[in-house]
C-alpha cells in the first residue's frame, strides 16, 4: 500500500494513475495519522511553494510528515515534494520549508526560457535502487522555474542541466526526491516509479553516464476535439481552421485512441484542444474530462487542455470561475490547461484599464497551479499593410510579400475558432499573458493551419523574441524539414502538428529521426 500526500496539487491524478498501472494501490493521507502509518510515502507536488506550505499547515500535515521522514521509511518527493524539504525558498521567502534537507530553493538565473519545461536528461552523481534497468542516457520531464540549491553536496544523487548544472535530485537514506516528474516521464519515470516501490533491490550506478545534459526538442500531437453533427465526440482537422468537408465535420477518430497511439508513437506530450468549447461549458461537457481521466489512466507524458476555459454562469444562474473548471481539469489528469479566446478578451481589459485586475483565469490559475501549468493559445492570422505606421498594432517586415506586395504584415488576433478578428497583434497578446502569469504560449497559426507549407517562421520569431516563456509552433507542418526548419531558424522549444499525424502521412518517429539525424536534440 502507498501512501499518497495529496494537498491539492495539480498533478496527483497522474501520479496515483502511474503507481496504479504498476499493479499497486494508492491511499490517499487524509491526516497525520495516515501519514505516521503509512509504508511508504509519495509527496507529489506542483505549482506554488508559497500555497503548498500554506495548505501543508492549514491540514496539520507538518510535523507528521517531518517525523515520518526522520523514521527513515521510503519516502519519494516529486517536485514541489522535494523542494518542500528545505529551508525555504525565493518564491515564498517569508515562509519557512520542512527543513529536514540543508538549502534552499532559487529561481533559475539564465537568459534562457523559464519555466524550463520538457525533457532533459540526468548527470548520475551516486549509484541508487531507483535507477534499475536505466541505461543513463534516458531524458525525463521536467516543468518548474525554481530550483533546489543544496548545502552538502552528499545527498546530491542528479543533476541537470539548463543554462547552468542544477541538482535534479536527491537522496538521502530512505528519502529519495526529484524535481522531474517520474509519473511524465513515459516508460524511464514509470520504470523509476517502480524502483521506489520495490524495497528490495542493489543500488546502481546506470551504464551510460553523462557529464553534460541537454533540454529536448519537443514534438507535440494535437487533438482538435469536437461533437460531430451525430453528437458524437471526434478527433477533427481543419483547414484554415474550417473543419468540414461535404459539410460534414472531417472525422479523423477516437480522441482516446489516438492519444494512446501518439504516446506508444513517442509523443513528447499530448494536447486536447475542444474547438466549440467557447459555445458549451467544460463541467457540462463531460465527455471531454472522460476523455481526460480514460487517457491519463495509460498515457504517460504531460497533458493539456483547452477549450472553453472561462468564467460562466449556467442556465440555472449558478456562476463558475475559470478556476474551478481548470481544477477539475487537474482532478481529471490534466497537467497542463490552455486558454484561448478569454486570454484575449483579459489583454484587452489590461490594456485598458492599464493594469491587472487580479481576478482573471490566467492570473487565478497560476497562483494556485503555477505558471507552468497555465498555457495561452493564440489564432493569429497575417493583416498585410503597407508601412508600420498604417495600424496601431506590432507590426513585422515579412520576405512573403501581400496579394498587392505589401511588405509588412500584423497577426491579428482571433476569438471564437477564428471566428471573430479583434483588434489584438498576437506579439501584444504574448507579452501581456507572460506578464499575467502564462507559462507558455502555443503559437497557431490560421493562414498556414492544415495546410502542409511549413510552421509560419516569421511569425514564431517575432513572438519568441518578445517573450521569455516557452514557444510552441503549431499550425503547417507537412514535412519532417518543416520541423527542422523551425528548430533550426527559430528559439521555439517546441512543434505542434495534427493533421499530418491523424492522416498517417508522417509518423512521429520519423520526425524524431530526421532531427536527430541532422543535430536537433530529441527524446528517444
Ligand atoms: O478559445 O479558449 O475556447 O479554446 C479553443 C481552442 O480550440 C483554442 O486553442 C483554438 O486554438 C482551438 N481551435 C478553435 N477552433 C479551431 C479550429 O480548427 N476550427 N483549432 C481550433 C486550433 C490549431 C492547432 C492545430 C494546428 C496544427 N487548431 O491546434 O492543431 O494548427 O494543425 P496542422 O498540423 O494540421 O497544421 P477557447
Amino acid at each position: 500500500m502507498i501512501t499518497l500526500l495529496d494537498y491539492g496539487a495539480g498533478n496527483v491524478r497522474s501520479v496515483i494513475n502511474a503507481i496504479e498501472s504498476l499493479g499497486e494501490t494508492v491511499k490517499i493521507a487524509s491526516g497525520a495519522e495516515d501519514i505516521l502509518a503509512a509504508e511508504k510515502l509519495v509527496f507529489p507536488g506542483v505549482g506554488a511553494f508559497g500555497s503548498m506550505m500554506h495548505i501543508l499547515h492549514e491540514k496539520k500535515f507538518v510535523e507528521p510528515l517531518k517525523e515520518y521522514i526522520n523514521s527513515n521509511r521510503p519516502f519519494l518527493g516529486i517536485c514541489l515534494g522535494l523542494q518542500a524539504l528545505f529551508e525555504h525558498s525565493q518564491e515564498a521567502p517569508h515562509l519557512k520549508g520542512l527543513g529536514l534537507i540543508a538549502g534552499s530553493v532559487k529561481r533559475f538565473d539564465t537568459d534562457l526560457s523559464v519555466p524550463h519545461i520538457g525533457w532533459n536528461g540526468l548527470n548520475i552523481k551516486q549509484p541508487s535502487r531507483i535507477f534499475a534497468g536505466l541505461q543513463g542516457d534516458e531524458k525525463f520531464y521536467f516543468v518548474h522555474s525554481y530550483h533546489v540549491d543544496v548545502a552538502d553536496p552528499s545527498v546530491v544523487l542528479t543533476t541537470t542541466d539548463y543554462g547552468y548544472e542544477f541538482v535534479s535530485s536527491i537522496q538521502k537514506g530512505n528519502i529519495v526526491a526529484c524535481q522531474f516528474h517520474p509519473e511524465k516521464s513515459g516508460r524511464a519515470g514509470l520504470l523509476i516509479l517502480k524502483n521506489f516501490l520495490e524495497t528490495t533491490g542493489q543500488a546502481i550506478r546506470p551504464v551510460r553516464l553523462s557529464t553534460r545534459t541537454t533540454l529536448a526538442k519537443r514534438i507535440i500531437a494535437c487533438l482538435d476535439v469536437r461533437a460531430n453533427d451525430q453528437g458524437d465526440l471526434v478527433v477533427t482537422k481543419g483547414d484554415q481552421y474550417d473543419v468540414r468537408e461535404n459539410g460534414d465535420v472531417r472525422n479523423l477518430g477516437l480522441p482516446v485512441e489516438l492519444a494512446r497511439r501518439y504516446y506508444q508513437e513517442g509523443a513528447d506530450e499530448i494536447t486536447f484542444l475542444n474547438i466549440t468549447g467557447f459555445r458549451d461549458f467544460p463541467l457540462e461537457d463531460m465527455p471531454m474530462l472522460e476523455v481526460l481521466r480514460q487517457t491519463s489512466q495509460n498515457v504517460f507524458v504531460p497533458l493539456t487542455i483547452g477549450g472553453g476555459i472561462r468564467d460562466y454562469t449556467d442556465e440555472h444562474g449558478r456562476a463558475y470561475s475559470a478556476l474551478e473548471v481548470a481544477a477539475e481539469y487537474f482532478r481529471s489528469g490534466a497537467d497542463k490547461v490552455s486558454i484561448g479566446s478569454d486570454a484575449v478578451l483579459i489583454a484587452e481589459a489590461y490594456l485598458a484599464e492599464g493594469h491587472p485586475s487580479g481576478r482573471s483565469s490566467i492570473e487565478e490559475i497560476s497562483r494556485v497551479y503555477g505558471n507552468q501549468a497555465v498555457v495561452v493559445s493564440i489564432d493569429p492570422r497575417r493583416i498585410y499593410v503597407n508601412s508600420p505606421q498604417a495600424v496601431g498594432h506590432q507590426v513585422i517586415k515579412t520576405a512573403i510579400a501581400g496579394p498587392d506586395g505589401e511588405p509588412y504584415c500584423w497577426y491579428q488576433c482571433t476569438i471564437k475558432g477564428g471566428r471573430e478578428g479583434r483588434e489584438m497583434d498576437a506579439i501584444t497578446l504574448a507579452q501581456v499573458c507572460e506578464k499575467l502569469g502564462a507559462g507558455e504560449i502555443l503559437l497557431n497559426c490560421i493562414d498556414r493551419d492544415g495546410t502542409n507549407m511549413g510552421y509560419d517562421i516569421e511569425l514564431i520569431n517575432a513572438v519568441a523574441a518578445a517573450v521569455s516563456i516557452p514557444v510552441i509552433a503549431s499550425s503547417g507542418a507537412g514535412r519532417v524539414e518543416h520541423f527542422q526548419e523551425v528548430f533550426t531558424a527559430t528559439e521555439a522549444e517546441s512543434a505542434l502538428a495534427a493533421g499530418i499525424f491523424h492522416r498517417r502521412e508522417i509518423p512521429i518517429e520519423a520526425v524524431k529521426n530526421h532531427l536527430a539525424d541532422n543535430q536537433v536534440e530529441v527524446r528517444r
